[in-house]
């Protein structure tokens, strides 16, 4: 739209005759006079439709939530006691001399400002997702997203895209969604990148990839989607695991200071706190093992032959690094092979054990990672051991064939940080359009 401004560049537009458009946030009949909120992408704008504009105000009397304007005005600064510093454009007001209506709607199903429970909130998402709350959610996600790139961009890792159309299941020990494919074949929707970018650490190195995954799982809790976005990086020539997880640390450190830089109002907003970051050059860890013995010791029932930790075990291990480390975060290391996907590198060290890592965040299993098992040999030992067919995955296995050094990489959930970060209990909130096993945009029940 020719000659529009927008709501954050009025301030500097005091005194001048402009034009702006947007969608109408609320209104409020003073008697002879209109006000009414006008939202645009970058904020929201007070405006006023005094008398002496009859024609403006006939036009402003109409207007609801969400009808779409043109307008033309004149920005003035606002008496020093109206004005509010905490938001864009807080500092003037818009007296509108001219009203176009580019879209006029109907009433809203729910006032602009009500509460919305879980599902009324999705049930009308393209509508629910204009409110500030939803739209502070979602602009922190894209600056998590902006910086995770940033950062991984800046440590010399290459972006590629992985493909979602898959043969055959790429870790085992999650449900997939199957399908028929052309010539008679079944393909499946990837649950993870997991294959391709280690295939990927035999071109570049070091890679990520953003990748929508798919999980046919029949859970119906907080904390899993049947998609979801997975953010994942791999990287060859490391020591150890610790390497990554050093990685880790340092890319979570720099997205949540590009959060404090560029999304403090968000977060006021929401209610939220930055999260408890250590100096250290990595996050606390501690072994499986330790972990369950300290979980035991402190709630008296016997966790130590278990595989896994349960969602109560993992809320308790965040409380006690937060009193004891002073961290939000922390790792816990050595899972048994039993629980591990055959891809994980065994630790010769202790029996049973594998290279793999999980990393907690205020209660949550946020990511997995490990070192792989790079040896060719070892590997198909492995799939054997897990009751893979190695024949099913020899396209894969040429990576392996023809030299990989070693490489560990992991995969965090988008939703999960997301949420996390903003503390938010129910993962939903924190997706887009949810897809769980009652919702495909729609309540499937209905
Ligand atoms: P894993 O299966 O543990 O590991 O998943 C890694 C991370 O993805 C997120 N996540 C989910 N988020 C929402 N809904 C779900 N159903 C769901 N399942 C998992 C979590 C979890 O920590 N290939 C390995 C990663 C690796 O080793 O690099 C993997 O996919 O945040």
């Amino acid at each position: 739209m020719q000659n529009r401004i927008l709501v954050k560049n009025t301030s500097e537009n005091v005194g001048q005759t402009v034009i702006m458009a947007g969608w109408v946030n609320n209104r409020r009949d003073q008697g002879k006079m209109v006000f009414f909120d006008l939202r645009d992408m970058s904020g929201i704008l007070q405006c006023v439709v005094l008398p002496n504009h009859i024609e403006a105000l006939e036009s402003a009397k109409d207007i609801r939530p969400e009808w779409v304007l043109k307008i033309t005005g004149v920005v003035n600064k606002r008496p020093e006691k109206n004005i509010n510093i905490n938001i864009v454009g807080g500092d003037v007001e818009l007296e509108v001399t001219e009203i176009e209506i580019l879209s006029a709607t109907k009433e809203l199903p729910f006032a602009n400002d009500a509460e919305l429970n879980l599902d009324t909130l999705l049930d009308y998402r393209p509508l629910t997702l204009r409110r500030q709350r939803e739209q502070a959610i979602f602009k922190v996600q894209n600056v998590i997203l902006q910086s995770f790139r940033e950062f991984l961009n800046s440590e010399n890792f290459t972006e590629f895209r992985a493909p979602a159309i898959v043969g055959d299941d790429a870790e085992g020990g999650t449900e997939v969604f199957k399908f028929d494919y052309f010539y008679d074949q079944k393909a499946s929707l990837a649950t993870s990148p997991q294959l391709y970018k280690q295939m990927m650490v035999g071109v570049f190195e070091r890679v990520y990839t953003i990748a929508n995954v798919f999980r046919a799982e029949k859970h119906a809790t907080t904390r899993h989607l049947n998609e979801y976005t997975s953010l994942d990086l791999e990287m060859g020539y490391i020591d150890g695991p610790v390497d990554v997880m050093k990685l880790e640390t340092r890319l979570l450190r720099y997205v949540a200071e590009s959060l404090k830089e560029k999304c403090s109002a968000e977060f006021k907003l929401l209610g939220a706190d930055f999260p408890l970051i250590p100096e250290s050059e990595v996050f606390p860890m501690m072994k499986l093992t330790e972990a369950q013995e300290l979980i035991s010791q402190a709630t008296g029932v016997d966790c130590t032959k278990e595989p896994d930790l349960d969602p109560e075990h993992e809320r308790w291990l965040c409380e006690y690094s937060k009193k004891e480390f002073n961290s939000d975060f922390i790792f816990i290391t050595n899972y048994p092979r039993s629980k591990r996907p055959f891809y994980a590198m065994d630790d010769p060290e202790i029996e049973g054990r594998t290279k793999c890592y999980d990393l907690l965040f205020r209660g949550l299993e946020l990511i997995s990672g490990s070192q792989r098992e790079h040896r060719y040999e070892q590997l198909v030992e492995k799939m054997k051991f897990k009751g893979l067919d190695p024949e099913k995955f020899s396209f894969y296995l040429q990576a392996f064939k023809y030299g990989l050094p070693p490489h560990g990489g992991l995969g965090m959930g988008l939703e999960r940080l997301t949420a996390r970060f903003l503390n938010i209990p129910n993962i939903k909130e924190a997706t887009l359009f949810p897809r769980d096993i009652n919702r495909i945009d729609k309540r499937l029940s209905e």
